[in-house]
Formats: structure tokens, sequence, C-alpha cells
């Protein structure tokens, strides 16, 4: 148990749950940065609904949508955290961690402020179907990332999360990592896409790009790139800003920082008090 608002004390306790040797890499820091990602990426800025208030996903309705497969081990990371700071709201909890995790894997310290409630209902969910698909191309990025308020610059910003983890056959369909050390955080995402040679992975599975890694042998696991991944380079206002970035760590550290303490913000308006009660979060249209 700690004081209500001592948020150093969940930090910490962020920090010691974080190394786990027998999960993926050995960390649980990726998954919880996918897991801040998705609760706060649903928030449609012309209806003003969806964004991390609200703690959605602990609902069938939203933490069953097949877009967020495996984000239940993030959660149950990050249980006997809720048990034991009991006052920290669950929505609070998974937007802190992903910021705790990114630092604490060497990336950039992010803003952020607490005062998420976890009240949600039916009218208050988001619909499926707001998180990006893979599949698809530069169009639908734009689609998706528009509707949350970013621009071109920002989504390849945000993109380069894809330093973090791995895709798992069995929770999206595409596997493998992306980078090298995919515990560390860095810009290698963007030199790895402008380098190497991507070429449509053999195999049953989805449609994804494959690479080995420079000075690899034969037993190294190969890289990846989803196809959204590869449509930053084949798109003429994409790719500029992954050629800054692959090029300019601290630029990349610095726009990263400031567009992912944007998204945990989505749709998060405080009261006075600093709380960001349920009473002001919209009812998402029917027609939606
Ligand atoms: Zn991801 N992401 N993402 N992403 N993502 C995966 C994994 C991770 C897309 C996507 O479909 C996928 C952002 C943007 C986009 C992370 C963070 C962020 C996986 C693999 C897929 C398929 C899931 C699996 O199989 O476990 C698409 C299409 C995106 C559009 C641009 C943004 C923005 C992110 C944060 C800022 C992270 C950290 C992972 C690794 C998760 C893990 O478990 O290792």
């Amino acid at each position: 148990m700690s004081q209500p608002g001592d948020f150093d004390a969940v930090r910490k306790d962020i920090i010691a749950v974080l190394k786990q040797p027998k999960y993926d890499d050995g960390s649980a820091g990726p998954v919880l940065v996918r897991l801040a990602w998705h609760a706060s990426g649903t928030y449609c800025k012309e209806t003003d609904t969806g964004g991390s208030n609200g703690a959605g996903m602990r609902y069938e309705a939203e933490g069953g949508d097949p877009a967020n497969a495996g984000l239940q081990h993030a959660r149950v990371f990050l249980e006997p955290i809720k048990e034991k700071h009991s006052w920290i709201t669950y929505a609070d909890l998974w937007t802190l961690a992903g910021v705790v995790a990114i630092q604490a894997m060497g990336g950039p310290e992010i803003q952020w402020k607490p005062g998420r409630t976890d009240f949600v209902d039916d009218s208050l969910l988001p619909p499926r179907g707001r998180l990006p698909d893979a599949a698809q191309a530069a169009d639908h990025l734009r689609h998706i990332f528009y509707r949350m308020g970013f621009n071109d610059q920002e989504i390849v910003a945000l993109s380069g999360a894809h330093n973090l983890g791995r895709c798992h056959a069995d929770r999206s369909g595409f596997e493998g990592p992306w980078v090298n050390s995919p515990t560390r955080f860095s810009n290698q995402y963007y030199k790895l896409l402008l380098k190497l040679q991507w070429k449509p992975k053999k195999w049953d599975g989805n449609f994804q790009y494959a690479a080995k890694a420079p000075g690899a042998d034969d037993d190294d696991e190969e890289l990846m790139m989803l196809p959204t991944d590869y449509a930053l380079i084949q798109d003429d206002k994409f790719r500029p800003w992954v050629q800054k970035y692959a090029e300019d760590r601290d630029l990349f550290f610095s726009d990263f920082a400031k567009v992912f303490a944007k998204l945990i913000e989505l749709g998060v308006y405080r009261d006075e008090t600093g709380i960001a009660r349920a009473d002001k979060m919209k009812k998402v249209p029917s027609e939606y």
C-alpha cells in the first residue's frame, strides 16, 4: 500500500515488474507500451469519444477485440501493482506503465498526468475497428491517425515505437521483431527500414516483409516489417520523416516524447480538482 497520489511508488513497482526472464525477449516493457497505445488509440476527434479515460479494455466489448489480442498479458503483469496501490485507476496505471517502460528501456522521459477515471458504460465504449490494420497502406494510416488528430510527421514518429517488441503469430497473424534489440528504445527501426532489402516473407501467414539483420547467420531470427511500416518509405510525405529520424536520434526522441504524451491525453479532460470525470465523456453516436 502507498499513500494515494504517491505515483513515484507506483513507478518503482512498474520498473520492478518489467524484468520477465521467461516472457518474450525478457521484458514486459514492449507489451506495456502497446497497452498504453491501444487504450488511447481509439480516440475520435470528430465525436470526441474513445481514448484512455475509462479503461474500457477491462470489458469484453473492447478487451476482446481481436485488435487487442495479447494485451491481457500486459494487464496481468500490472494486476499486482493495482492490488498494492488500489487508489490508482486502471486508466492511469495503463498509461503510466507505458511511459515508465519507454524510459526504462532507454527512451525519452515522457510527460504524464494523472486524473483518468475508471468509470465507463456501454454507451461510452468505443466501437471496434478504430485501431490500425497492419495489412493496409499509407491512406489507411492517414484515415486512422488523422481521426485521432495527428499529422504525417506524428504518424511517422509514433510508428517508431516498433523499435520495441515483436509480432506474435497467435495474436496478430504476423511474426517476429523489427530490430535486433527489441527491448532497447532507439531509432534503429528507421535505419533498418531504409537500409535492408525487404522482401515478402515466404510463409503461409499474413503478408509481411522480411530481411536478415546485418551480419546475421543462418540461425538468427529474421527481422520484419508490417505492410504499414513499409508504407512509410513508399509514401512521399512520410519518407522524409523516416530519413530525418534515421539520421537524428535526438530529434526522434524529442518528437516521440511529444507525440506519445499527446496520444495518452486524447479525450482526457480534467476538472479543477484534476479528475477527468466520466460525466465529461461523450456517448458514442449510434451511427458510429
Ligand atoms: Zn504497433 N503493432 N502498430 N504500435 N506495437 C504490433 C506490436 C507493437 C500496428 C500494428 O498492427 C501492430 C503503433 C502503431 C501500429 C507497439 C506500439 C505501437 C503488432 C504485433 C502489430 C500487428 C502484435 C502482436 O502480434 O503481438 C499498426 C498497424 C500501427 C500503425 C502505425 C504505435 C503508434 C505504437 C506506440 C506508440 C508495440 C510496443 C508493439 C510490440 C508489442 C509486443 O508485445 O512486443
